[in-house]
């Protein structure tokens, strides 16, 4: 079996670090690219990372996942609260799903404390700013390897 993560991030979080910093923070998405594959190697994990701003694009590496892929840390960003299509390509894929934010959802605006992505997700961290995501490849890495030890 594969110990493939995809990292995926969803709208405007190209502008990590630019955008909003007292929500978001200071690092940029290449920063947290950077700290994620440390992380992964440090757990014989690979890394594929990547961030659009367009529904599809995530869609499309959400199916490549399921063929290449062990398991998946996913930002979905403002798609977290809007996407059935998302949540539908997620429930295609037989690895497990960690969801992601940066922020503390729950104590934002009301429209973000609903996920459809958490309908799949095995587990969601929010709030652990761009920890978050160490944290959620953590976890990813604890599954993939809890699934590897179980007998067939
Ligand atoms: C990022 C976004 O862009 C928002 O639309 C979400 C999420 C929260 C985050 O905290 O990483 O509501």
């Amino acid at each position: 079996m594969s110990r493939l993560v995809f990292v995926l991030n969803g709208p405007n979080l190209n502008l990590l670090g630019k955008r909003q910093p007292h929500i978001y923070g200071h690092e940029t998405l290449a920063d947290v690219e950077a700290e994620c594959r440390k992380v992964a190697a440090s757990h014989g994990l690979d890394i594929r990372f990547h961030q659009s701003n367009r529904e599809y694009e995530i869609i499309d590496w959400i199916h490549e996942a399921r063929d290449i892929a062990a398991g998946i840390v996913i930002n979905p960003a403002a798609f977290t609260h809007t996407s059935v299509a998302i949540l539908d390509a997620l429930n295609t894929f037989e690895g497990p799903v960690l969801e992601v934010h940066i922020s503390n959802v729950h104590k934002r605006e009301a429209f973000r404390h609903h996920s459809y992505v958490s309908l799949r997700a095995d587990g969601v961290i929010a709030g652990c700013g761009t920890q978050g995501y160490l944290l959620g490849l953590c976890r990813a890495a604890a599954l993939i390897d809890a699934k590897l030890a179980a007998p067939a």
